[in-house]
């Protein structure tokens, strides 16, 4: 795990969708996080330890997005396990997938950790840069080349793979951000702690904000190996997406914090 010392910083911005705005002054208490997103390897051992069913492996069916077919899918037996469908196997370095909010939480129980507040995971993916658009900065591609796993070309119809992959790729890739997290842009979307609420940064107090009271999807942070830049453009540090907690998918995992190492 990483040591990010807390502060304070302008969470949000104006400059991308309606609900990333506005941008407002936040502040954080110190906390540790994972350095990547939990992979399929340590996900194995909790279940190893406690024969926990995830709600994917209950429902028999998930959230499965085609490569062939460029569409998103209802795919029985699509599980952690096997992530794009039955005939897939999950990679011990790959993050997890296929977990549900209610599946992570009880992930981060396990590890007595727990995951982070939305505002946590932006201060940590900002990585101590202000007001930048991404991670690493403000040019999408630095030196010219992709910075993380995300979809060059126009999706669903054309994937480049400029970055290496067309699909997913195993954590620790990219370079990290200034605090030495790493994928906090692309690769998978990452669970967060709070509820959604659209309308919430005009509304929270700024001082480790924990999100609505209630709602009826859980918030999403980082951006995956879907997103393009005709499309959410989820990679960007600012963005903000949502599922209900029963959802899982094949571009959608998380990592965990804790308040001590
Ligand atoms: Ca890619």
């Amino acid at each position: 795990m990483v040591f990010i010392r807390g502060g304070k910083f302008l969470m949000g911005t104006g400059e991308g969708f309606p609900y990333e705005a506005p941008a407002h002054e936040v502040t954080v208490e110190s906390f540790w996080m994972d350095a990547h997103e939990v992979t399929a390897a340590e996900f194995a051992q909790f279940i190893t330890a406690t024969g926990y069913v995830t709600e994917a492996e209950k429902f028999g069916w998930s959230g499965v997005f085609d490569l062939e077919t460029r569409e998103w899918k209802r795919v029985d037996g699509a599980t952690w396990q096997h992530p794009h469908g039955p005939h897939s196997t999950a990679n011990n370095d790959e993050p997890v997938m296929q977990v549900s909010y209610n599946d992570a939480l009880a992930y981060a129980h396990w590890a007595k950790k727990r995951l982070p507040t939305e505002a946590e995971w932006e201060y940590a993916a900002r990585g101590g840069l202000a007001g930048k658009t991404y991670d690493w900065g403000d040019e999408l591609n630095p030196d010219g080349k992709p910075a993380a796993n995300w979809w060059q070309g126009s999706f669903p119809a054309r994937n480049t793979g400029e970055d290496g992959y067309i699909g997913l790729a195993p954590v620790g890739r990219f370079a990290p951000n200034g605090f030495g997290l790493y994928d906090m842009a692309g690769n998978v979307w990452e669970w967060c702690a709070d509820w959604f609420d659209e309308k919430y940064y005009s509304k929270n107090s700024g001082i480790n904000p924990t999100g609505p009271p209630n709602g009826e999807e859980r918030v999403m942070r980082g951006g995956s190996w879907m997103c393009s830049e005709n499309y959410c453009r989820g990679y960007r540090v600012a963005a903000r997406s949502h599922a209900t907690p029963d959802t899982a998918l094949n571009n959608l995992g998380f990592r965990c914090v804790r308040v001590s190492q």
